[in-house]
């Protein structure tokens, strides 16, 4: 069958192709983090814009690590297929917005040069919590993290996210060029805020005067984004044949709903992303709380106790239904951590995460959002606890939750059966958790005591270590099914 290629667009009809010439529109954007993400969410807004209002604002799309994306939309001049998978059937919308993308890890000073290009007037990321390297406690990078070090000792052959970014700057500024926006639209508190700590933080330990001139002339907005988005399987490939009639080796499929909320802070101008339906606020913040602690926090609740009871996927998860029932529990508890919301009716909200996570079309694994626990339990299920602590309010749900994290963390399930944490610190939780056995109180000591980790607060509380290790034995002892069936009753 042929390509998905731009000679191919006129043939494809109205609705499926973009609305654009892409071809016509060159690249104001730099993008890290070129997953499935990315694509369904940033790559299809920009789409939308430059439908309706045209601009120079493609994107440079860099791969930090695989190769295989890259080559593959090279091969279709950028081009991909973006299937909407809901409950009554599939559309399919190829996306001209990528004009081009490249492979850091093949060649990472091809995308230092692109910061010396005039026209690249934002940099978006999308790289993972952990590719940072933060340290969030004092708002500073780790020197320790694996890249941060190397780039620390190399910073002019950088490899790592903060290291790029930083180097990126200097021949911005070496070049005498007023620098872009850097929007984080990673899942992270205050994500905007943190990005700009973390690269002062490089930049002072490297070059004072950088530090200096970025701290005074770089814009961080922050962002909320999301749109579940699997991981793609063969399957998408076929489904995006099917719909489009070629073979397209970049195509992502996703949820038909999206939400961004983004800082309004550009000095050198945006693309009109409202067009895809954007929000732009003074203040994201509270946004980003809803999001990371009701989406998110019931995500990773889904992901632990769903996968130890035997549920491969989120759907499945929400078929159970007595972990259904404390799905709707835990978003019931993170709402009341939020807040007023203008504009925003959290129960509306709540609603409809149950419909998006029961999607039957959306094949999301419970094993891939289980991943990096380490570095989304703190915004997503402590930092919401703690309020719940302080105000007075149920524990239980976060326990429930943290007790399953535990759980998951001992690295067998109910068969016995060993699998990897995949996690960045997974070393050190094998070590915690090899001594305490099934112990759940000696379980709950341990991975309390992992350093930069547990809230102080919530480990020498009572109340709550009891609400978690009663579980936990209960999770340990009898199993994830009978705990979560028991916890619902
Ligand atoms: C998920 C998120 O993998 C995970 O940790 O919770 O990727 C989630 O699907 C997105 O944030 C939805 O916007």
């Amino acid at each position: 069958m042929t390509r998905l290629t731009a000679k191919l667009l006129p043939q494809l009809p109205e609705g499926v192709r973009p609305a654009y010439d892409p071809a016509a529109q060159a690249a104001g954007i730099l993008h890290l983090g070129l997953g499935a993400f990315h694509r369904a969410h940033q790559a299809f807004y920009t789409d939308a814009a430059l439908a309706r209002d045209g601009g120079d604002w493609r994107i440079l799309a860099v791969s930090l690590r695989s190769t295989e994306t890259v080559d593959a939309l090279r091969a279709q001049d950028g081009l991909f297929t973006l299937v909407e998978r809901g409950p009554h059937g599939d559309r399919a919308q190829v996306i001209g917005a990528v004009a081009d993308a490249l492979a850091a890890a093949r060649d990472s000073q091809e995308v230092l040069a692109v910061f010396e290009r005039p026209e690249i007037r934002i940099v978006t990321l999308t790289v993972t919590e952990k590719a940072y390297g933060f340290d969030r406690a004092s708002m500073d990078i780790e020197p320790g993290h694996e890249a941060i070090a190397a780039d620390l000792a190399a910073p002019q052959q950088p490899r790592g996210v903060i290291g790029l970014l930083v180097e990126g700057l200097r021949r911005r500024r070496a070049a005498d060029l007023r620098p872009p926006a850097i929007l984080c639209c990673d899942n992270l508190p205050e994500n905007g805020p943190l990005l700009r700590a973390g690269v002062l933080g490089f930049a002072r330990r490297v070059d004072v005067d950088l530090a200096e001139w970025i701290a005074q002339e770089v814009a961080f907005p922050a962002s909320m984004v999301d749109r579940i988005t699997p991981a793609t399987t063969d399957e998408t490939a076929k489904r995006a044949q099917a719909l489009i009639g070629a073979d397209d080796a970049a195509a992502v499929e996703t949820e038909p709903f999206t939400q961004w909320v983004i800082e309004e802070n550009f000095p050198q101008g945006r693309p009109s992303w409202e067009a895809g339906g954007a929000v732009f606020v003074a203040d994201v913040a509270p946004f980003e709380r809803m999001k990371l602690r009701m989406l998110n926090g019931a995500h990773s609740l889904i992901a632990y106790a769903g996968f130890l009871a035997g549920h491969a996927y989120v759907r499945d998860a929400m078929s159970d239904a007595s972990l259904a029932v404390l799905v709707d529990r835990h978003i019931r508890a993170a709402a009341g951590t939020v807040g007023r919301l203008e504009g925003i009716d959290l129960d509306a909200y709540r609603a409809d995460l149950l419909a998006r996570f029961a999607n039957p079309a959306i094949a999301h694994q419970t094993y891939q959002i289980a991943m990096d626990g380490t570095e989304k339990l703190p915004q997503r299920i402590f930092a919401p606890a703690t309020d719940a602590l302080t105000s007075g309010a149920d524990l239980a749900p976060y326990a429930f939750a943290v007790a399953a994290w535990m759980c998951y963390a001992t690295g067998r399930d109910a068969k016995g059966k060993n699998y990897d944490l995949r996690d960045p610190r997974e070393d050190e939780l094998r070590r915690a958790v090899l001594h305490a056995g099934n112990d759940a109180s000696a379980l709950v000591a341990a991975l309390t005591a992992l350093p930069s980790f547990f809230p102080v607060s919530l480990r020498d509380s009572p109340a709550f270590r009891h609400a978690l290790e009663t579980r936990l034995a209960v999770m340990l002892d009898r199993g994830m099914p009978e705990a979560i069936r028991r916890e619902a009753a």
